[in-house]
């Protein structure tokens, strides 16, 4: 518990959440308010998700939930309630007009209480990303991303709504349930964060204006998977264990296995987070519209690079909710550097979009 004199300092000087988000919102790309009012519910939701989350080990509520997602991957009981707690604060709030995410089959049409819902915005969401690190104590992340309808206001959503280039997102963030709890998030206006004060329940900018450091030294990779990666991947990751004292090499692997945290961390540090193609799983593991294409727009706000490792991830034409895609994200060169390997030797299995 912090101590009287500094929780007065700390909460007189930083600005909350709320208070940023009234300040800028006349720089959001649409100023009508209701992207203000999105995110705060998304900051409400955080909340009670972070509650949850943070008396997993006290009560009985992780393990497997016995079902089975579209993935085909066993549910996490927490993987569920984020679901399903995110989901009910933006219906009981009126706030968007459809909703999809990683643990849903198929997209949800949010309608209106009384009358057609006239709302704009449309919310795509991996609710709990990680999970599997639930069980070890192991920090997860929320990942969030949002768009403006492009079916006529008033009418139920359709797929296209959701099948949209990550470069119309209006909005992305995440929510880090770290040490501390922060939620990252973009406008496209660059990244700022903030952290959560646990003892009064509020958000404060402790990160503005977040930027990659432009050479990173750290490289996120499971390396585990080496044996089924593609030529240009091997070559890169290789590279990355030589020793050259002008770029400083070897650098360092660090790989949580959570994606938000790998890449919150690089972020801050420097850093590339990789989960390419691999033998078993050619279009690689992450999702393009709940991980990918939020993280991407993220990513280029802070000055970084995201690609599947030939094409920028925000010009990607989604073909499918669950869609799948190699993910490199980070620092430039660092991007650049895994880039020029996989065009170099892996040229022949640059993945194509139709
Ligand atoms: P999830 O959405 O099922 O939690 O999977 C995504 C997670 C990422 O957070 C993480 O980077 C990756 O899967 C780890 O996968 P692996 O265990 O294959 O390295
Ligand atoms: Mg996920």
């Amino acid at each position: 518990m912090l101590r009287t004199r500094e929780f007065f300092k700390m909460n007189n000087k930083h600005m909350t959440l709320g208070e940023f988000i009234i300040s800028n919102q006349k720089s959001f790309k649409y100023s009508s308010g209701e992207l203000s009012r999105l995110i705060n519910s998304i900051r409400l939701a955080a909340k009670v998700v972070n509650h949850e989350i943070r008396k997993a080990g006290l009560v009985d509520i992780t393990g497997a939930a016995g079902d089975i997602n579209v993935q085909g991957e066993a549910q996490q009981k927490l993987d569920v309630l984020a679901n399903n707690l995110f989901k009910q604060t933006l219906i009981n709030r009126e706030i968007v007009c459809g909703i999809a995410s990683e643990e849903e089959d198929d997209y949800v049409v949010v309608e209106g209480n009384n009358k057609a819902n006239e709302n704009k915005y449309v919310l795509l969401m991996d609710p709990l990303d990680g999970s599997s690190n639930i069980d070890v104590n192991v920090s997860v992340g929320t990942i969030f991303s949002i768009y403006r309808r492009v079916s006529p206001v008033g009418t139920p959503v359709t797929q296209e709504d959701f099948l949209q280039k990550g470069n119309e997102q209006v909005a992305a963030g995440y929510v880090a349930y770290g040490t501390s709890t922060m939620l990252v998030f973009t406008t496209g206006n660059g990244v700022n964060g903030f952290t959560l004060n646990p003892a009064i329940g509020t958000f404060y900018l402790s990160h503005p204006n977040m930027k990659f450091p432009e050479i990173g030294k750290i490289y996120s990779v499971s390396e585990g998977y080496f044996t089924h990666f593609q030529e240009g991947m091997k070559r890169f990751l290789i590279h990355c264990k030589e020793l050259n004292k002008e770029d400083n090499r070897p650098y360092t692997a660090r790989y949580i296995g959570s994606l938000v945290s790998d890449f919150h961390r690089n972020l801050i540090k420097g850093g590339v987070y990789i989960y390419p193609a691999t033998a078993i799983n050619p279009k690689g593991k992450l999702r393009l519209l709940y991980e990918c294409n939020p993280m991407a727009f993220i990513c280029e706000q802070a000055g970084g690079t995201a690609s599947d490792g030939f094409t920028r991830i925000l010009d990607i034409k989604p073909t499918e909710l669950h869609q799948r895609v190699p993910f490199y994200s980070g620092s430039k060169q660092l991007v650049a550097k895994a880039e020029s390997f996989m065009n170099e030797f892996s040229s022949d299995e640059k993945p194509v979009y139709e």
